[in-house]
């Protein structure tokens, strides 16, 4: 059986996942009004990912006999500068995220909940290699800076990512 401070921990990070969905659906929607369809794929994957992860919690939850309580999901950003200022926007986000895991491993760690916390180290693990993919199309952003041709490059490399569903926990 899950404590109440650890099923409120997860029901706030299950927000905190679903936010992330929602962050990217509407980058998503962002590089369609660009029309650039590599990155739209991008963050196809990306939302489908954050659904995933999600999901995990909400199955997790009830797995331990806890009470799942879904609230609302804040408004997303719906314009950015340049696809620069929104990878540089993406890369902030997911350290946040990396940092509401660390808490929420914290709770676990308080509630002397092993289970969860072994649980836990699939997400922490996912926000290193997040983290890092981010940080790896950002890196190219910056070097592209003005160069449209260089940009369609990049969009054509993003068009071949594929959303795998992970295997969580
Ligand atoms: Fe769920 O990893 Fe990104 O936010």
């Amino acid at each position: 059986m899950i404590s109440k401070e650890m099923e409120k921990a997860f029901n706030d990070q299950i927000n905190a996942e679903l936010y992330s969905e929602y962050l990217y659906l509407s980058m998503q929607a962002y590089f369609s009004r660009l029309n650039l369809q590599g990155f739209v794929n991008w963050f196809t994957v990306q939302v489908q990912e954050e659904h995933a992860h999600a999901m995990g919690m909400f199955d997790y939850v009830h797995e331990r006999g806890g009470d799942v309580r879904l609230m609302a999901i804040d408004a997303p950003q719906t314009d950015w500068e340049s696809p620069l200022a929104c990878f540089e926007h993406v890369l902030e986000h997911e350290q946040l995220v990396t940092s509401k895991i660390n808490a929420l491993m914290d709770v676990a760690e308080n509630e002397r909940d092993r289970a969860a916390l072994s649980f836990l180290d699939w997400y922490l693990k996912e926000q290193v290699e997040e983290e890092s993919n981010v940080g790896g199309v950002l890196a190219t952003l910056k070097l592209i800076k003005d160069d449209a041709n260089a940009l369609l490059l990049l969009d054509k490399d993003l068009a071949a990512r594929t959303f795998v569903q992970p295997v969580i926990g």
